[in-house]
């Protein structure tokens, strides 16, 4: 098998007990779509066949990035209700009346498949121009057995596509359909025949894990738990939105299924820390919702770190509260608005955000990873976290190949 020298690098490993797990004159060898040996150059094995070589002239080089929370697949916008919002219109009260997400379901009804695919890799492809290698995208636009399937199979379809590996989660317990308002009991019903399409999208081959969203305009933590028994049944991981605009303690329901992660958590209890902690679940922190609501609750970085809850950084991309295209954005925004450190965001959109995805096979550089690695024009990726609006990512590299594309 051939192997692939990337030498004369600067490399920011994330492994290790050095700050950003540096390696200031490091190289790579890759085998396949695998990190072979990660280190110093000068300790790089005798033995090590190189039969292809990269001089990477000093440039930084960083595990891929992961971006552990987005819904790409949908159909339309919300500029308008973002103009409605301005003249003072709560993200709620637009909910309530209707709008919001439930305009979002109307227009992915109405998309075809192709239509839904082509918007979606339009959105993808940005993203990965900053250098995203994995991309988790949620359905919760569909909200019927028929719409839900479709846009995860549109989602399936971009992983198929495109160079960057996708994860997908079915949110169908995302808000309430249109077509169950109004009945007796609406919200249990729906999440009944929720529950029931689990097993038929899992069969498909069509889910990676499970996820709802547990807030006074979503679903109640009971409504929550049967979603988190159907996905438990089927031997589904499931993660949560949680705590984002009330708490419910539905972090704290979500740890005692073992989630991956809970995401948002700006009211994020003591209580829901010290069981996500115990449960070993990743905290999944959106500064671009945060800051597009105009939130002022601040999730409770201190206590997590604290905690040593690992948090992870996303776009939370999506067309109500979050149509945000830069993942690099994000890590400017965790640390101005969050309060991370720029290594604490950097592990944030890297190792956590695949451990967020049950993931161990990424997020790193070292021996027995992915080879899914960036080279950037910057010297230190703490540039990165610094500057906003500037995109250095020079080279991106997929599972050991280049991709040219973007
Ligand atoms: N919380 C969010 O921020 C997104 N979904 C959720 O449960 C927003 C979805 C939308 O407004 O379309
Ligand atoms: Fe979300």
């Amino acid at each position: 098998m051939s192997h692939t020298l990337w030498r004369h690098a600067r490399l920011a490993t994330f492994t290790g007990t050095e700050p950003w797990g540096w390696v200031e004159r490091g190289a790579l060898v890759t085998e396949g779509d695998r990190i072979v040996w990660a280190g110093p150059e000068a300790q790089l094995p005798r033995d090590a066949h190189i039969t292809a070589e990269n001089d990477l002239q000093g440039a930084l080089v960083t595990p891929g990035l992961v971006d552990c929370h987005t819904h790409l697949v949908y159909g339309g916008d919300r500029a308008a209700e973002f103009e409605q919002r301005l003249q003072g219109a709560s993200y709620e009260q637009i909910a309530r009346a209707g709008g919001g997400i439930r305009s979002t379901v109307a227009a992915t009804r109405r998309a075809t498949d192709e239509e839904l695919f082509n918007a979606a890799a339009a959105r993808a492809r940005v993203l990965m121009a900053e250098g995203v290698t994995t991309l988790e995208i949620k359905s919760g636009y569909g909200l019927s057995e028929g719409d839900e399937a479709r846009c995860l199979a549109v989602a399936r379809r971009l992983g198929r596509a495109l160079p960057l590996t996708v994860r997908t989660t079915s949110l169908a317990a995302h808000a309430l359909p249109p077509e169950y308002a109004g009945r007796p009991d609406a919200h249990s019903a729906y999440i009944a025949d929720a529950c029931s399409w689990l097993p038929a999208q899992h069969a498909a081959g069509l889910v990676d894990a499970v996820d709802a969203f547990c807030d006074t305009i979503g679903f109640t933590p009971a409504q929550t738990e049967r979603i988190f028994q159907a996905a438990a049944g089927l031997g589904l991981p499931v993660k949560l939105h949680a705590e984002q605009l009330s708490n419910q303690e539905g972090a704290a329901l979500a740890a005692r299924y073992g989630a991956l992660s809970c995401d948002h958590l700006e009211h994020l209890s003591a209580s829901g820390i010290a069981a996500m902690k115990a449960a070993g679940t990743v905290a999944v922190l959106l500064p671009g919702a945060y800051y597009f609501l105009r939130d002022t609750t601040l999730p409770p970085v201190q206590s997590l770190r604290d905690a040593g809850v690992p948090m992870a950084i996303a776009t939370d991309h999506n067309p109500g509260s979050s149509p945000a295209f830069s993942l690099l954005l994000m890590l400017n925004m965790a640390c101005t608005l969050f309060r991370l450190t720029p290594e604490e965001a950097w592990r944030g959109v890297t190792v956590h955000a695949a451990r967020a995805l049950g993931l161990n096979d990424r997020g790193t550089l070292a021996a027995g990873q992915r080879a899914d690695f960036v080279v950037w024009d910057a010297g230190h990726p703490r540039e990165m976290a610094y500057r906003f609006g500037l995109n250095p990512c020079r080279r991106r590299i997929f599972g050991g190949l280049e991709d040219t594309s973007t």
